[in-house]
């Protein structure tokens, strides 16, 4: 048997795509930033104009999901990461919005097989999203951190060479004796 377990050695050569709700950019635009900040720091080039990262904004939590899935069907990201942020006390549709996301996220993993990574604050008020978005701490971070990892974890899953997908294929390639 096996322990899949992801690392961060790899980040030099993944590729990763970013969803921003520009609804309450004041605390969106701020996980961005530590996101940014932490797929810097363990080697991605965060450029727009270069190789590793594509940036998608959207109008708000609500779009989205229907962007990441476009996005996770290209094929060309190791992971995806979702950011927005919904707030309670600024519109009676919170949990319309709130269960809208969190559905269309994990829809758009399960059906993909790409990781799309949870971003979204949500709060009851814009003093405790502020304090998610760097006042105490910054989630923005961590979300970096678990799309790093699961970019690093799939492919190990995939690689394996117990993974029947993959005895299958060999299967297939190997020319019968008989
Ligand atoms: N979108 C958010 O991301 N956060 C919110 O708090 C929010 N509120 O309060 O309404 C919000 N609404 C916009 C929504 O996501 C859609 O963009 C809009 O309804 C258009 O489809």
């Amino acid at each position: 048997m096996a322990v899949f377990e992801g690392s961060f050695a790899r980040a030099h050569s993944q590729r990763f795509a970013i969803v921003i709700g520009r609804f309450n950019d004041l605390v969106t635009s701020k996980l961005l930033s530590a996101c940014q900040d932490c797929l810097k720091r363990h080697g991605v080039n965060i450029d727009p104009d270069g190789s590793q990262v594509d940036y998608a904004w959207v109008p708000g939590s609500f779009e989205i999901a229907m962007v990441a899935r476009q996005l996770a069907l290209t094929g060309r990201y190791d992971a995806i990461i979702c950011i927005g942020a919904v707030i309670r006390g600024q519109t009676p549709h919170f949990d319309y919005v709130c269960s809208e996301v969190s559905k269309g996220i994990a829809a758009t993993s399960f059906q993909t097989g790409i990781p799309v990574i949870f971003g979204i604050v949500t709060t009851d008020t814009m003093q405790q999203a502020l304090e998610r978005a760097g006042i105490k701490n910054n989630l923005g971070w961590g979300y970096a951190m678990s799309a790093l990892e699961m970019a690093s974890l799939i492919p190990q899953i995939k690689a394996d060479p117990s993974n029947p997908a993959i005895l299958a294929a060999v299967e297939s390639a190997t020319p019968s004796l008989s």
